[in-house]
């Protein structure tokens, strides 16, 4: 793809847009760049890009910066159905997202993973097994760094590792992945998609163009993701408790069970691993398929699981406080992801939940609720569409801070309980991410801990 004069128009001055920036402006293009914020509020990306020579429309799109491209790139937060991008489209003009331009220019095997929930764990432990095998590799997408950053800085890696979200799919047109993997599909993001399907094509479009040659792993246990394997020219194996006889792998009490495609059998243990619960053992499997695909040895594999410790705020146990466990989960952003934390513990559990709404289902979480937790503490956006779910299944109680739910949780927990930050919502009404409300919930729970040495 030759981008030489070539004028094309940035779409979302964040991390994606400031390092396409970058690229475009490498490979000698014209380079325009649109948001809709305003000078003040994208004071530090305005920063980034202020001595390179590329033209901003910003505090709003107009159409015109739109027309009279030869391309447009569009950040995962603009979705293809914003006004001046469908204008574009209708008048033939290129629209793609920046995962799709990278690919376009990485000549190395793409290891590409999608799916609700699992997938930062699952990318970056494929990223660890690899790496402990000897093999080079660049790990970015939606775990935080743009694809299109690594283009010029792969040298001698010999695979990209990317975690992939819908919102980057649904912009791709040429890519190809040569593993790609399906790890499980909930409800999320339903303030973009008009419905559940859309989002699920989305993410189905991770297995558009495979060729036989490539590689494409499916989750057994998840009806909707197996509903796609004729989807693919690609080999195709499986991971789940239900995957018996095909080739893949499936796990029974502490061990995993591998098959290969050549009908080699081996076993590894999760005896040792930091990883706990249904969920993280399926995000296991995959990443041992994949790590197999590639060639890696059983003994690697089996120490790069058990060295694994897990990342921050995805079940992240922060301490024990009075014989009570907290564990901070504010990666849970939509229901799907709640479930198997909730499922994972035999203890009372004392759930703090609730955030921004993007129009999910919160009747999925009932049951798990009624059985489970002895307090639910519920706050930010969604708490009264949450707390109408959820009345007379357990005690609730509505708070206006999660400074407020961690002094609430510790008062009430007693010997043996659990304190799960689990929001089942995103964080945008109260937070400025995820990591941001994880952190806070960890800082709080230490000033507690302090206070009470104190006293
Ligand atoms: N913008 C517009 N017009 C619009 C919408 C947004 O101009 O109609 C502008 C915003 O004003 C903002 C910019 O676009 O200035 C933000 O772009 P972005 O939302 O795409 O954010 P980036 O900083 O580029 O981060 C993106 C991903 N963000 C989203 O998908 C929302 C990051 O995933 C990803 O790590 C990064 O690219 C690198 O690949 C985050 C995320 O929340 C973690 N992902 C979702 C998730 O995991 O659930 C999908």
């Amino acid at each position: 793809m030759d981008l030489e004069n070539k004028k094309v128009l940035v779409v979302g001055l964040g991390k994606t847009g400031v390092a396409s920036i970058q690229f475009l402006l490498s490979r000698g293009a014209e380079v325009v760049a649109t948001d809709i914020k305003t000078t003040e509020e994208l004071a530090g990306p305005l920063k980034k890009i202020e001595q390179l020579k590329v033209k901003v429309d910003i505090d709003g799109h107009r159409d015109e910066t739109f027309l009279n491209n030869d391309l447009i790139v569009v950040s995962p937060g603009v979705p293809l159905t914003l006004g001046p991008v469908k204008k574009a489209i209708d008048s033939g003009i290129e629209v793609i997202s920046e995962i799709e331009l990278a690919y376009r220019y990485v000549k190395k095997p793409i290891i590409a993973v999608t799916g609700t929930n699992g997938k930062t764990t699952t990318t970056t432990l494929i990223a660890k097994i690899l790496e402990h095998s000897g093999k080079k590799v660049f790990l970015g997408g939606n775990i935080g760094f743009p694809l299109i950053s690594c283009v010029d800085e792969l040298g001698d890696k010999e695979y990209i590792v990317a975690e992939l979200s819908s919102f980057q799919l649904e912009g791709v047109s040429r890519f190809r992945a040569h593993i790609s993997i399906i790890l499980n599909f909930s409800e999320d993001h339903l303030d973009r998609y008009e419905n559940f399907q859309e989002y699920v094509e989305a993410k189905s479009r991770i297995l558009l163009n495979q060729q036989s040659s490539d590689y494409a792993i499916f989750n057994a246990d998840d009806q909707l993701v197996l509903g796609l394997e004729g989807r693919t020219e690609a080999g195709v194996c499986f991971f789940g408790e239900k995957n018996r006889g095909k080739t893949g792998i499936y796990g029974e009490k502490d061990v995993l069970f591998y098959r290969g495609f050549t009908g080699v059998k081996e076993e590894f243990s999760l005896l040792k691993t930091k990883l706990k619960g249904k969920q993280n053992c399926q995000n296991i499997m995959a990443a041992v398929m994949a790590a197999k695909i590639c060639g890696c040895s059983k003994g690697d594999i089996q120490e790069a699981i058990d060295k694994f410790s897990g990342l921050e705020h995805r079940m992240e146990f922060v301490g024990e406080v009075e014989q009570v466990d907290y564990y901070n989960d504010s990666k849970a952003t939509n229901v799907g992801a709640v479930i198997p934390a909730l499922a994972s513990f035999r203890e009372p559990v004392i759930l703090i939940a609730g955030g921004r709404d993007k129009g999910l289902d919160f009747e999925p979480l009932k049951d798990l609720v009624q059985e489970k937790v002895k307090l639910l503490i519920l706050l930010g956006e969604a708490k009264e569409k949450i707390f109408r779910v959820m009345e007379n299944l357990t005690e609730i109680s509505l708070v206006s801070s999660l400074d407020e739910a961690v002094i609430l949780a510790k008062k009430k927990a007693r010997p043996k309980d659990v304190v799960l930050l689990s929001p089942g919502c995103a964080s945008f009404d109260m937070f400025s991410g995820y990591e941001a409300r994880g952190r806070f919930f960890k800082k709080q729970l230490m000033v507690l801990v302090e206070d009470g040495k104190k006293n």
